[in-house]
Order: C-alpha cells, then structure tokens, then sequence
C-alpha cells in the first residue's frame, strides 16, 4: 500500500509523445495505474479518445496494448486473463474504457464478463460524454449538463454505474485523479480480487470547457462538494466510503468551475444540491446497514 506520495513508483510505462489532450486526466489515470501494475501488463483498450495515445507505429506505452472495438474491450481482456492463466503467465490484464463504452455501448458484454469472473481490471475513465467523437450525451451525463447533443441542458439523471455493478458480486470502487493514493491503492486491492470495476471521475478539458491546468482542481472540488462521492463495494458485500467530511462545500462551487453549466439556472442547482444530499444520506445509511 502506498502511504504518501514519496512512495508512488518511478517507473514510467506510459511516457510522453501520446495524442491526449494537454491536461488530459484519462491520460494520467492509466499512466498512475501502470506504475501499480507494472511492466507485465496487458492494456486492452475500447475505441475513445485514450485510443490515440497508440497510432501505429508510435505509441508512448512499454506495455503490450490492444485496441478493440467499443462494445467487445471487456470480453477481449477477459479472454486475454483465462488465457494467460491456462498458459501460466503471472500478467495483468487491464480494460482502460470511457463510459459511453462502459455505460452504453460495451454495458451487456462487461456485465457478462463480470458475472463470468473473468480476471481482469475493468477501469472506467469517466468524462460524462462521448469525448472523442466531440462531447455528446452518455447515460454518464449529469442532470443539466450542456453536451453537444444537449445544448439546452441533459434533461436526465445518469446511470447509477456503482450500483449496477454491485449487483455482480465483485470488487467496485469510484476513483478521482485528486486522490492519486487512494486511486493507485484502490487497483493493488483490486487485483488480489480479481475481476474487479473501478472508475475514475475524468473532467474534459474541451467537452467540459475550463482551463487544462485545472483538471486536477475541478477533480478534487467534485469531491469536496460530494457530486463524486469515493466509496468502495466488497465481494462479500462489506462497504467504505472513503472520504466523509463533516461538512461538503456547495455543489455550486463545482458547477460554476465548467462551462458545460453555464446556463444552469438557480432552481437547477437547487435541484443538483438536493439530489446530491439526497445521494449521500442514501451511502451513509447503506454503509451503517451493511456492515451492521
Ligand atoms: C459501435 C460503435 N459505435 C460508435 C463508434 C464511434 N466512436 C468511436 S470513439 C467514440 C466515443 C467513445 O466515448 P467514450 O467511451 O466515452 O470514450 P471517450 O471518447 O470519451 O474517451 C465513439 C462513439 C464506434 N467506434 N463503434
């Protein structure tokens, strides 16, 4: 476990020269998870924008990588795992998925290889948008939330991904670049309970519309005001949330920092703060419940 950030290791396996955007968190997120991981690993990748940091013949990686197609990445890394194993190769399989192909497009097949134990790390990096293709509407969306198809404001709630995939009995975690500490030891415990879901809030420097040098802020500040809540569910059904200030900031302060709520209107943010509030006194009473 790493206890402060002398201890994250050196290694880099993900190195410079990638296509991401300057500020790109999705970008830092893998590169943080293959210093855990290590050199035998195997990035199996859904199409989304993480799939230009590979364009053949360059690629910043010294770790083997597969492109797959959106909706099949889940099953190919699981097959890669069971195959590894019969072979006996000691290799990590990691699925590094935006959430329109975690959410949407690639849902039924993770589902599948989840409920199949497939061992391998599923790790959503969540923009709330279908960022490569230019910032539409996902089931990740927010409330309120301009996308490119939206531009009045998503008039829906997003999918509750954590709940859904408690339901398949494996190891779930939500993640924020913030908390790099919490995130790296998140995926070492995952790995010794293998197969294990993981995402990681993500803000879009184009989609989201802020300055690249406030990812990291905008990260933390989704935090602090419990729109991104970090909580953990265990196979054995035992739950921790993470992070439980006494007291949460404004969910204001989070939405002015984006331009995607710049026409929220006050009755809106009203309505995300009681939604929110609302979130939290459901994961508080979950958590007493559980572990009762
Ligand atoms: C079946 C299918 N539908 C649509 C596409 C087009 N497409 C390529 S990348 C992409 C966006 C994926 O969004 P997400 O999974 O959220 O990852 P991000 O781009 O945000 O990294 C889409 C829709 C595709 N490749 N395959």
């Amino acid at each position: 476990m790493i206890k402060n950030l002398n201890e994250i290791p050196e290694e880099e396996y993900l190195t410079g020269g990638s296509g991401a955007c300057a500020g790109c968190p999705a970008e830092t997120g893998l590169r943080l998870a293959l210093k855990v991981l290590g050199k035998d690993t195997v990035v199996v990748n859904a199409s989304g924008c993480m799939t230009l940091l590979v364009v053949y013949p360059h690629t910043p990686l010294k770790v083997s990588w597969m492109h797959n197609a959106i909706e099949n990445a889940a099953p190919t890394a699981g097959a890669i795992a069971r195959a590894l194993k019969i072979r006996n190769r000691k290799m990590n399989v990691v699925c590094y998925a935006g959430d329109g192909a975690t959410y949407d497009i690639g849902f039924a097949p993770l589902s599948a290889a989840m409920l199949r134990k497939d061992p391998f790390l599923y790790i959503c990096y969540n923009n709330q948008v279908y960022g490569n293709t230019g910032a539409q509407w996902a089931t990740s969306t927010p409330k309120f939330a301009e996308t490119k198809t939206t531009p009045l404001g998503n008039r829906e709630r997003e999918k509750d991904m954590m709940k859904l995939m408690k339901e398949h009995g494996v190891y779930c975690a939500t993640a924020s670049i913030a908390y790099p500490i919490d995130y790296m030891n998140k995926i070492e415990k995952a790995m010794k309970m293998l197969p294990a879901y993981i995402e990681l809030l993500s803000p879009c420097v184009p989609a989201w519309g802020y300055p690249s040098n406030k990812t990291v802020s905008i990260a933390k500040m989704s935090v602090m005001t419990g729109v991104w809540p970090l909580y953990e569910y265990y196979p054995d059904e035992k739950m921790v949330i993470n992070y439980k200030p006494d007291k949460f900031l404004p969910v204001e302060e989070y939405l002015k920092l984006t331009d995607r709520y710049n026409n929220i209107k006050e009755r809106e943010i009203k309505e995300i703060q009681k939604q929110v509030d609302e979130k939290w006194r459901k994961l508080l009473k979950e958590e007493k419940c559980i572990n009762e």
